[in-house]
């Protein structure tokens, strides 16, 4: 198979120049000095299935969301930004590797016992940061498998692959999701606040003796009942999705869940404020089982889904005040966004359905987490870096998050190997706000890997035999079709009108751009 290469490197044009002594000394030393200045440190706020329309900025009246609203009015916000697939695992995978999850197996939606999906010889975005020179911490949700072997991991022990080996100097993480066990925060490889008396066993298959279900012992969920799924091990009155044992203190209690990851991340900027950072922050919020601290209910009227997203708001809130009384907020890039499109019934009874009233997750997009539709993919983006990000900007440059690795390369001035980040381009002007020039086009995968081309003018969705609506029980159009189907971006945003027939020159091209994209071969 061909391998294309698309990447831009003009770093590795310049440090070319530079060994070759090109660039005399005087000039040099300057350049360098204008690096290091350059240099911002880089945070990216990761929410999880936050909806294109759940922010106040973006449009959501029923819940209040200021701080990531001042966010926006002193950044650029982004409406046409795309995850690179409608669920988790995937769209960490590329926007973490620059590489399209279905160019790699084993990259869906990861069990809390997967062993590590990227492999420690890959290049992540966490490496660029280190070649540069950056300290790189993640905190929250990862959802890309740790050990190196499914469901061989011992968790009472370091385990034997994590985040140290994928370019992270430390790491708070939650293993996969909350509604997955196990239900732990894992620091630096081993489980927090480690409970000897109650050792940890996890299992994706069967059930340990004697433990209780929240199928067979309803009584038990005095926090949340599962609406569908989600009838497994119960931690915390809330039963979840695969089976564990043990845990004592270290077991998470999920109203915490937003307040930990942050305080820990707090304690990193402070303690690394006086060098460059990455830090990568992946809420738990506003991922299912919803259920915010009690300082964050009642305060819009959407139940537990409007406040999860003002306690996400919150945490943003923490982030930015800390920069400020850091002092480093003019020389830190904030980067918020979303692994993919909102879901509003995704397996609790949590009444969010019920209480949604005229909020739309999606601002009024078709379908939503899942789905090959615009509602999986198109998420919220902003970016922040007084003084080189224009404030108060609105960008409907189309953008993806599979650019950002390549993008952020050349920002830190670090050189990628050959091979590296093979979907991501370099698009730093865009994402900084200050250049206009569209994608060409940017591919979007739906949760059973029907993939997407999608244009400034149109989006391409490939013929797919899966079903209508999502199977389990979330009612979500999944945009699945036997026929090709193309929709008008700009007369049709709600993609209600099939116009594969009318255009098939389109269809055609579109086809063409998936068949090369596909000639890629993974390189990993
Ligand atoms: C689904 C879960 C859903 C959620 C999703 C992953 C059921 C019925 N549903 O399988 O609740 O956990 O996986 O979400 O189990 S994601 O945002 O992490 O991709
Ligand atoms: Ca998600």
């Amino acid at each position: 198979m061909t391998k294309i290469r698309i990447n831009e490197r003009p770093v590795a044009a310049t440090l070319f120049a530079a060994a070759t002594g090109l660039i005399i000394p005087s000039l040099h030393a300057e350049a360098d000095d204008t690096r290091r200045e350059s240099r911002p440190n880089v945070v990216i706020i990761y929410a999880d299935d936050l909806g294109y329309g759940d922010l106040q900025c973006y449009g959501a009246k029923n819940v209040s969301t200021p701080n990531v609203d001042r966010l926006a009015s002193q950044g650029t916000r982004f409406t046409d930004a795309h995850a690179a697939a409608a669920t988790s695992t995937p769209s960490r995978y590329g926007m973490l590797t620059g590489e399209y999850a279905w160019r790699k197996p084993g990259t869906d939606v990861a069990a809390g016992n997967a062993g590590m999906i990227i492999r420690p010889e890959q290049y992540t975005m966490a490496d660029v940061f280190k070649h540069a020179g950056y300290s790189t911490a993640a905190f929250g949700k990862w959802h890309l498998g740790l050990g190196d072997r499914t469901a061989e991991q011992d968790w009472n022990a370091p385990l034997a692959a994590g985040l140290a080996d994928l370019g992270f100097d430390y790491s708070y993480i939650m293993a996969a999701t909350a509604d997955r066990v196990p239900c732990v925060f894992i620091e630096n490889g081993s489980v927090a606040n480690y409970d000897p008396s109650a050792p940890i066993e996890v299992s994706y298959e069967q059930n340990f003796d004697g433990e209780p279900t929240g199928k067979d012992n309803p009584e038990l969920l005095y926090n949340m009942r599962p609406s569908h799924g989600h009838d497994q091990s119960i931690v915390n009155g809330i039963s979840r999705i695969g089976y564990m044992k043990g845990g004592g203190k270290a077991l998470w209690k999920d109203e915490n869940i937003a307040d930990s990851i942050t305080e820990h991340a707090i304690a990193y900027m402070r303690s690394h404020s006086d060098r460059p950072f990455f830090m990568y922050f992946a809420t738990n919020d506003v991922h299912v089982p919803r259920f915010p601290h009690e300082r964050f209910r009642g305060q819009n009227p959407m139940g537990v889904r409007g406040d999860a997203i003002v306690q996400f708001d919150w945490c943003v809130g923490r982030i930015l005040d800390e920069l400020d009384s850091l002092g480093i907020a003019d020389n830190t890039l904030v980067i918020l966004s979303s692994d993919n499109g909102p879901v509003v019934d995704d397996g609790y009874d949590d009444r969010a359905k019920e209480l949604l009233g005229t909020h739309s997750p999606t601002g009024g997009l078709r379908g939503g987490k899942y789905s090959a539709f615009e509602g999986g993919t198109r998420i919220p983006m902003i970016v922040r870096w007084p003084g080189h990000v224009p404030a108060g900007q609105v960008s409907a440059t189309l953008t993806t998050q599979i650019d950002w690795m390549a993008s952020i390369a050349r920002l830190v001035g670090a050189r990628m190997p050959a091979g590296a980040a093979p979907d991501s381009r370099d698009q730093l002007p865009v994402i900084l706000g200050t250049s206009h020039t569209h994608r060409p086009w940017v591919i979007e995968q739906a949760s059973d890997k029907t993939l997407s081309v999608r244009t400034p003018e149109w989006t391409y969705i490939e013929p797919s035999t899966g079903p209508a609506i999502v199977p389990w029980g979330t009612e979500i159009e999944t945009g699945y079709l036997a026929e090709p189907q193309l929709y008008d971006n700009s007369t049709d945003p709600g993609q209600l009108h099939n116009v594969a027939t009318e255009h098939p020159d389109i269809v055609l091209r579109m086809q063409e751009i998936l068949r090369n994209e596909r000639k890629v071969t993974a390189t990993n």
